[in-house]
């Protein structure tokens, strides 16, 4: 993708009179695949600012397209309703299973109930692995891919504290090692990374800390 066309694209953002807040959407896992208008860029809208935020039970914030530009997937006056164009929205509901529209500036709709149609590869919200799965519909564009194994959109993870090597179970000697063996190393600000115990972006003593602190409980 040109990056320079996002950037310009991005930056241009005149969305205004929502209070989003910051997208918790991964800052790598950020991108699914639209079969007819390339790639979508779920995090990045007006500096993450209103990009994607994955509630409890809604979808909130916009979506950029490479090629289509702005969609928005709901308003965060959740549950949407999907009667009109005031309470449209992507909803969260039974397992995971996605419903109600996204909007397209200039794609028109976009169906996420699409689990009638084509069943387990209906659009969902995977929350034990903390990603999209399946496919959503665009009215205009076809099937946008939310299942690829590498490309695919991720929410930011939950911090469990003392888990500094981000692997489930309990918090254990490995941990402690984790911090040592990445120690004042560079880590991503969302907390994700290797050896941040206490996910604030910044591997150092805190981190030991954390792990003793919560040495043996456990993290999902
Ligand atoms: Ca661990
Ligand atoms: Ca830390």
């Amino acid at each position: 993708m040109s990056s320079r066309h996002l950037t310009i694209a991005l930056a241009a953002l005149t969305i205004t009179s929502s209070a989003f807040g910051q997208s918790n959407i991964d800052s790598v896992k950020k991108f699914a695949w639209t079969e007819n208008c390339g790639w979508t860029n779920w995090r990045d809208a007006n500096s993450t600012n209103q990009g994607v935020v994955v509630g409890t039970a809604h979808l909130q914030g916009f979506v950029w397209g490479e090629n289509v530009g702005w969609i928005n997937t709901g308003n965060g006056g959740a549950p949407y309703a999907n009667t009109n164009h005031t309470n449209f929205g992507v909803n969260i509901g039974v397992g995971g299973f996605l419903n109600g529209y996204a909007w397209g500036e200039n794609i028109g709709w976009i169906n996420f109930n699409t689990q009638p149609q084509i069943g387990a590869q209906g659009a969902r919200y995977d929350s034990a692995a903390g990603r999209f799965r399946g496919y959503a519909w665009g009215e205009n564009i076809g099937w946008i891919n939310l299942d690829d194994s590498t490309h695919y959109v991720a929410r930011v993870p939950t911090c469990c504290l003392g888990n500094a090597d981000k692997v489930s179970g309990q918090v254990t000697f490995g941990d402690i090692t984790s911090v040592l063996a990445n120690f004042n190393g560079p880590a991503n600000l969302d907390g994700s990374s290797v050896g941040d115990a206490d996910c604030n972006g910044v591997i150092n003593f805190a981190d030991i800390t954390a792990v003793l602190a919560n040495f043996l409980s456990n993290c999902p």
